[in-house]
């Protein structure tokens, strides 16, 4: 078990993951599976210098940001460590956004240069001239006026580059968080927490060596995927598959029949689109993959027990985010508590605060705070939020909690979307979770809405499987299906039929965005 990772004051991440591969000699090992590409350790070393270099001759220097708006490729990987590597700071960024999305990014975080996967070009190209420091694009794919293409300067390229002389504490890359209120922040991450967050969880709780394939339905620009994708496999000489595709359920039993990955990183939407497959056990093989993964949002214990039964496969959840890089409270193969996130991750401390800032006794509801070495410094040109959040050592989740006797936590939902129905709390995901259950039910979103009194109660919005149509009795039935399961104050006072919830590009329900809805029940 490690628990104390050893970095020295120079440091830099990039060469940290590749260089101890070769020096054990595998540079002939796969590191990256893409399509019918096989990228080695010394290709993929070769491919980051060069790429390293490239952005130098476009006047990338130390500690200029790079953004990086791709789709999962090889390219992705070469210029993220590239930049690490000569000491810039590249900021991969979610593909699923809007160009005014892209507009505040770019200009919050002033970088100068921009690698695109060609299919997302346009999505800049609408608001170029808005764009006040962006100076140079480079392509990655079909060559376009007016941008550099990545081929052809990275061939041009040297393939040798000097480490730069980085420091263990010096910014090494940054991610915009996804938060459903507000503009995105720059969370802002050092050169040395890659290592901890692969050494901590990667290592120690998934078991992670160099015969793991790994495979993350999370694409490289969520934290999450950046991790279980690109630095867990690089951090023990392990290999990556890469996808580019949208991640439909066939889709992604089709990649882990054809790479054959030992770890699946999945998200809890997918899982479940997974298991609405019919017989997909039967018409896929699985068998390749020892363990899956679970995080985002909390995974529905339906969804655990029916995936163990259908795939023989454990999935473990945990709890991360942006800020803390990855995850630091997980379940454990053969300990799995199905609902719960798990326990702390060792080299992590973790605790429920209560609204006087107290520590809450076990059992009771608080705000999770974390502590951790992987934790981002700050958030840039933010001081207020980063002081509200970044709390010296402790980090505020602003996600509530309580630990069970067993010391399990369990995740009642966001600060922001508890509400509270006669004085007494109400976590929407409980409620959700409930709903979930029942045969009719694919996805609900709970919200408080006033009643005729001006009084919260909780509100749900159902989407209905296949098969299903709405109705008052269905909506009665759904009400005392949820009475039976939890405590009856907690049943939803109204149900809403709709085809679809709002959500997030990482696919979290923006209850926020139901609660703003006009709420004529
Ligand atoms: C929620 C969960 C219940 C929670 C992430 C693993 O999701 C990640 O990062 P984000 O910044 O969101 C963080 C927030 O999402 N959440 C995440 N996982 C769980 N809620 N159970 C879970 N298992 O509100 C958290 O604060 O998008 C996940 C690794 C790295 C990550 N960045």
């Amino acid at each position: 078990m490690i628990t104390n990772v050893e970095i020295p004051q120079v440091f830099n991440a990039a060469s940290a993951l590749i260089d101890p591969n070769l020096e054990a000699g595998r540079g002939d090992k796969v590191a990256i599976y893409y399509l019918e590409q096989q990228v080695t350790y010394a290709k993929m070393a070769e491919m980051v210098n060069r790429t390293g270099n490239a952005l130098k001759t476009l006047g990338v220097e130390m500690e200029n940001r790079v953004l990086l708006l791709m789709l999962d490729c090889p390219e992705f990987i070469y210029s993220f460590l590239g930049a690490i590597k000569m000491g810039a700071v590249p900021i991969p960024v979610n593909t699923l956004l809007r160009p005014a999305d892209y507009e505040y990014i770019f200009n919050d975080s002033r970088a100068r240069v921009l690698v695109v996967t060609d299919e997302l070009l346009p999505q800049v190209e609408q608001i170029k001239e808005k764009l006040k420091y962006l100076k140079e694009i480079i392509v990655v794919g079909a060559e376009k006026a007016g941008c550099h293409a990545f081929n052809y300067l990275v061939a041009k390229a040297a393939p040798v580059l000097a480490t730069a002389e980085t420091s263990k504490d010096d910014a090494a890359f940054w991610l915009y968080s996804s938060g459903s209120t507000g503009a995105p922040k720059g969370a802002v991450h050092l050169h040395h927490d890659m290592l901890y967050a692969a050494d901590l969880y990667a290592r120690n709780i998934l078991n992670v060596g160099p015969d793991d394939i790994h495979f993350s339905v999370a694409k490289l620009f969520f934290a999450y995927g950046l991790g279980n994708g690109s630095y867990f496999a690089f951090r023990v000489g392990g290999a990556t598959v890469l996808y580019p595709g949208r991640p439909l359920a066939e889709d992604l039993f089709k990649v882990v029949q054809k790479y054959r990955p030992t770890l699946f990183f999945g998200v809890p939407t997918a899982f479940n689109n997974m298991l609405q497959i019919k017989d997909a056990e039967k018409i896929y093989d699985f068998s390749s993959v020892r363990l899956c993964t679970s995080a985002g949002e909390a995974l529905p214990a339906t969804v655990y027990h029916q995936w163990l039964q259908r795939f023989n496969v454990e999935i473990l959840d945990g709890i991360g985010s942006t800020e803390m890089l990855h995850i630091y409270i997980s379940n454990r193969v053969g300990q799995v508590r199905p609902g719960s996130s798990g326990f702390a991750v060792p080299g992590y401390e973790v605790k429920a605060v209560d609204e006087d800032g107290q520590e809450a006794p076990r059992g009771e509801i608080g705000t999770l705070y974390a502590k951790g070495d992987s934790a981002a410094a700050y958030y840039w040109n933010r001081h207020d939020k980063t002081k509200q959040t970044m709390l010296g050592e402790w980090l505020n989740t602003g996600d509530k909690y309580y630990q069970d006797e067993d010391g399990y936590w369990w995740p009642v939902g966001r600060s922001d979307d508890m509400l509270k129905a006669g004085g007494i709390w109400v976590s929407p995901v409980e409620v959700e979770n409930a709903l979930v259950e029942h045969r009719a039910v694919l996805e609900a979103a709970v919200v408080g809405a006033p009643d005729q009194d001006g009084l919260i109660k909780p509100l749900a919005y159902v989407v209905l499987k296949e098969g299903f149509q709405p109705a008052d009795s269905l909506g009665q039935e759904l009400q005392q299906f949820v009475k039976s399961k939890i405590a009856p104050y907690k049943y939803p006072r109204w149900i809403k039929f709709v085809d679809e919830l709002p959500k997030t590009a990482t696919g979290k329900i923006q209850r926020y965005r139901l609660r703003m809805e006009d709420n004529n029940k």
